[in-house]
Order: C-alpha cells, then structure tokens, then sequence
C-alpha cells in the first residue's frame, strides 16, 4: 500500500491522511492502522481541566521542554464540546502555532464524532498512529469537565489536571471524579488571587484520598503558564510519574486499559448506530410491550 510505505518512510503528509481516515473510519484507515499498530512507544501525556485553564499555554511550554531535550512532540487536541466546528475554530484555541514551523513538533485537533468509536476511538487511534510515526511524547488536551476528562485516563499513562484559582474550579473536579484519578495535578494562573487556597484545599483532600495503584502520591504544583514559571516542575513530575509506572510494572495494564476502552468505545457507538435504526422497537419501549433489556437485544442480536 503506497500510503503505508510513506507513512513508514516519515512522510509527514501520510501521517496527517492516515489519522483523517482513521478518524473517519474509512477501511483504508482500518486496515494502515492493524499493520501499524504496536510499533513505537510514546510517553502519553493528558491534560484536562476547565475551558480556559491554560491547558493550551501550559503544553507551548511544554513542548519547548521536550524539544530542548530533542523529543519528538505530537500534539492532539480533543475538543467534545463542538462536533462541527472541525480544526477552524479550535485552531485559535491551540496556542502554540509557533511550533508549527518545527519538523519535529506535530500539531492536530479531533472534533469529528463521525468516527467508528466516536472521538474517543478517533483519538486512540490517532495516538496508535503518532506511536508508530516514531513521536516520543503526545500531549492530549481535551476540553470540558466531566466524562471525557474520567476517559482521557484510560488512554494517557500520566494524566495531568489543570485547575484555576477561579471560584468552583475544585468543586467541579470533586463532582466529575477527576480528583481520585489525576496524577498531577496544577494550579495554574497562580498569578490571580486564590491560588494558595486552592493548592491548601487540594492537598487536604488528596490526603484523604484512597492509595493509588503503587502507592503514587500525586504532586500539586503552581505553574504561571505564560511566563513558564512552574513548568520544568510540571515537566519533571510528569516524567517521575512515568518512571513510576515504568518501575511498577503498570505499563502494560496500561496499555491493555487503552484497548479496552478502544473496544468498549467501537461497541458503544455500533450501539448508538442500531438504535437509531430501530425506531420501532423504542416506541415499544416508550409505549409499552417491550423491556429495554428486550429491544436491546433484538438490535444488537437479531439477524436481519
Ligand atoms: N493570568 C494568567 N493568564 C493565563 C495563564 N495561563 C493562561 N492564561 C490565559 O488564559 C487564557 C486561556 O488560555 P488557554 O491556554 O487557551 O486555555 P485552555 O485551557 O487551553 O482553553 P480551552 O482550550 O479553550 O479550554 C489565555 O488568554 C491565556 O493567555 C496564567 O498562568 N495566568
Ligand atoms: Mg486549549
């Protein structure tokens, strides 16, 4: 297939069709991506928080550090909160344009749920496909505060929460259950009031918190993205997060987790897909006559 043999000649216009079709579920993507799979090993970076933490600022610095230490960098920003608005307007989101020029640093936005698994199986994808392009590091920044900040776990081996010293940040992070699952967590625009509360509030209750796999204790930092201040600290405690999971052994549960959730996603979306085509049974549901348990099984299962 001439795509995979430009792909794996580090073609940089193969690596950016390959995700497009991957994305959009295209057999072509399918099939470049069953070969591909497996080769290369990144270390996968999430970060989550609120609309406008500085998850974007925060990762320009980071990429920066990366590249000083002559890292491969790909970026991928997932954005759930806008199906349609593709790369457009999410690119003025992404504020690390300065990068663009650099062959080394590889920048690309999902929005797209027209995938097979969703976004979600579009981004594992896309990750699968960067691993194999050689990237030694992938940041993954998604937006929005609840389900997809508990999935980006399942796909990132460190996961790094942004918080702000705005009112309600914390409280929105307790009620989407990210506290008990970020690795590290960051108070960032410690420039604005507030921080040192904040940073005395997280560190209360993480010491209530359950003990994690390994017994890693996870670090709140302050970072002025901005200005990088903070950043070599976030940058090393992302990498001692990675060296523990590395000693632990948590590697490859990881990288089973991330398969997991690749599977469940495709399911979830056929799901989707067979009940929309089933009106029928669901107005038997609404209406009476058949048990959700019931019409489930008549989509998924029956032939025809
Ligand atoms: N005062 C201050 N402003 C900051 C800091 N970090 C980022 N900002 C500003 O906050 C705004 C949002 O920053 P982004 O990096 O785009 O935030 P984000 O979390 O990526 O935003 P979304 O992707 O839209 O959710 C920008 O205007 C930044 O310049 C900081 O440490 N202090
Ligand atoms: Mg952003």
């Amino acid at each position: 297939m001439e795509l995979y043999e430009r792909f794996r000649a580090g073609d940089i216009r193969a690596l950016a069709r390959a995700i497009t079709l991957a994305e959009s579920g295209h057999p072509l993507g399918q099939e470049l991506l069953k070969r591909l799979r497996g080769h290369g090993q990144a270390r996968v970076v999430g970060l989550t928080g609120s609309p406008g933490a500085g998850k974007s600022t925060l990762t320009d610095r980071l990429i920066e550090k990366a590249r000083q230490r002559g890292e491969r960098v790909a970026v991928l920003a997932v954005d759930p909160s806008s199906p349609f608005t593709g790369g457009a307007i999410l690119g003025d989101r992404i504020r690390m344009m300065r990068h663009h020029q650099d062959p080394g640093v590889f920048i690309r936005s999902l929005a797209s749920r027209g995938a097979l698994g969703g976004l979600a199986g579009a981004t594992v994808a896309a990750l699968a496909l960067l691993e194999a392009f050689g990237f030694e590091r992938i940041f993954v920044e998604t937006v929005g505060v609840g389900q997809s900040e508990v999935d980006i776990v399942r796909v990132a081996d460190t996961t790094v929460l942004v918080l702000t010293p705005a009112a309600g940040d914390a409280v929105q992070a307790f009620k989407a259950g990210v506290m008990e699952i970020a690795d590290v967590f960051v108070v960032n625009k410690f420039d604005l009031p507030g921080g040192e509360r904040i940073v005395q509030e997280l560190k209360t209750t993480l010491e209530l918190a359950p003990a994690r796999p390994g017994g890693w204790k996870p670090p709140v930092l302050t970072a002025v993205a901005p200005k990088a201040e903070g950043v070599d600290e976030l940058f090393e405690a992302m990498d001692k997060h990675y060296r523990h999971i590395l000693e632990q052994g948590l590697l490859n549960s990881q990288r089973l987790e991330r398969a997991r959730f690749e599977v469940e996603s495709v399911i979830q979306e056929w799901g989707r897909r067979r009940t929309r085509e089933g009106q029928g049974l669901i107005e038997q549901v609404a209406y009476g006559g058949l048990t959700p348990e019931e019409a489930a099984q008549q989509l998924l299962f029956s032939k025809g």
